[in-house]
């Protein structure tokens, strides 16, 4: 099973992680992990920070030859803003007395409880490790698992639905259409929009609230939809708890930070209607074996996938930085004060969904090696070709 852990702080020297148990054999380009991770610094709405950093990932362990090997695979991705932090998050140097404390927590941030549980003087020890900065490093894990997967013609991809009240989900048959060439196709054509919508109205629409957000000193979240194709029928089940493949895609989008709700399907309009015109119909054979006309159920029936492509949709609350201040008090003194500016975005909602992409990467590749095994690509793309093949033959009418 693949497990990765990352480290670092947003302003220490650098973010890493330690991926373990990839399997031998997946090939890799370091332009792949360099790319996914450019994709996580765009986005219209990010704040000063991103014209600092130009996020690459140094390879320390488990490549060779552009293949994995199946030992541990550790990267290091480097914070330029650093140089410009040494004094105040020096590792070893106690500056307590050149380094003024922050001590006014910022509403809806992990500051207050951070401080609090941690027993710290200064917020900034909450603030360093709590930051979405660290997204950089799980993206740079999601990549060796989204290699491994892609090889095996399964595709990750996302597009921003709505960002503030601009924008909606598109329209059904526009996205089967897209999503027929892979997720992939998805994630590339969002990626040509600055906001990662596909509807130019709604684009220009999100640009002008993220403008004015700015304007007054404010933020916006939004909503994201993701896709998976390619994922064969029976991954996950429904006889454990910690076995089920909706349950673990939403805890993996859900540890995103800001992340606060997330979807399988169209759920929430599902609970809304009678069960007749929820669930999809079945149908034997078509071209992957099973047919649906409909996919409101996400890919996901039992908690196990059913073979249509995992639809998850997830919503990010406004970054909690806020230019014009809300109402906080001082925890050292108790005195209300305004709460304090920390640079921060307007709206990280486009990067957001390049995240999400690279953690339920992980979620799916261990679906798949629990489903069947395989320590090799080779083997494992010969094991999971057979078990298509017989789903194929199985419902083939
Ligand atoms: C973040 C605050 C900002 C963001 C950061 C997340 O950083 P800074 O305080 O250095 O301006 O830019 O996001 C990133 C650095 C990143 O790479 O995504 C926060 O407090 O969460």
């Amino acid at each position: 099973m693949i497990r990765y852990f990352t480290a670092g702080e947003s302003h220490g020297p650098a973010l890493s992680t330690i991926v373990e148990g990839l399997p031998a054999g997946i090939g890799l380009k370091e332009e792949e992990i360099n790319r996914q991770l450019s994709r996580r610094q765009q986005g219209y709405g990010r704040g000063g920070r991103m014209k600092i950093e130009t996020d690459r990932a140094e390879v320390l362990s488990g490549i060779r030859f552009g293949r994995t090997i199946g030992s541990p695979v550790a990267l290091v991705i480097r914070n330029r803003d650093w140089e410009n932090w040494t004094m105040t998050m020096s590792q070893f140097e106690d500056h307590t007395d050149n380094v003024s404390k922050i001590t006014i927590p910022r509403p809806g941030h992990a500051d207050l409880t951070g401080f609090v549980k941690y027993g710290f003087e200064d917020i900034r020890e909450v603030i360093d490790r709590s930051s979405a900065r660290e997204t950089a490093a799980r993206v740079a894990a999601g990549t060796l698992a989204r290699a491994l997967l892609r090889q095996l013609g399964i595709q990750i991809g996302s597009y921003v639905s709505s960002i503030g009240s601009a924008g909606e989900p598109i329209n059904a048959d526009k996205l089967r259409e897209i999503l027929s060439g892979g997720a992939e196709s998805l994630a590339d054509e969002a990626d040509r929009s600055e906001v990662r919508m596909l509807d130019r109205d709604a684009e220009r629409s999100a640009i002008e609230a993220i403008d004015q957000v700015k304007t007054d000193g404010d933020t916006l979240g939004g909503i994201v939809e993701v896709f998976i194709t390619g994922v064969p029928l029976g991954f996950g089940s429904y006889v454990q708890h910690d076995r089920k493949l909706d349950a673990a895609l939403a805890a993996a989008i859900m540890s995103i930070q800001a992340i606060k709700g997330v979807e399988v399907g169209t759920a929430f309009e599902n609970a809304r209607r009678p069960g007749s015109q929820v669930h999809d119909e079945l149908f034997a054979g078509g071209a992957e074996g099973l047919t649906r006309l409909t996919n409101r159920a996400g890919g996901i029936e039992g908690s196990m996938s059913n073979g249509q492509p995992i639809h998850l949709r997830f919503a990010m609350k406004p970054i909690s930085s806020l230019v014009t201040p809300l109402r906080s008090f001082n925890l050292a003194t108790l005195e209300p004060v305004q709460s304090r500016f920390e640079r921060s975005d307007a709206c990280a909602v486009p990067a957001a969904g390049v995240v999400a992409e690279a953690v339920v990467a992980p979620v799916i590749a261990n679906a798949l090696l629990e489903k069947i095994g395989g320590d090799h690509m080779a083997e494992i793309h010969q094991r999971l070709e057979a078990y298509r093949e017989e789903l194929l033959r199985r419902f083939r009418s």
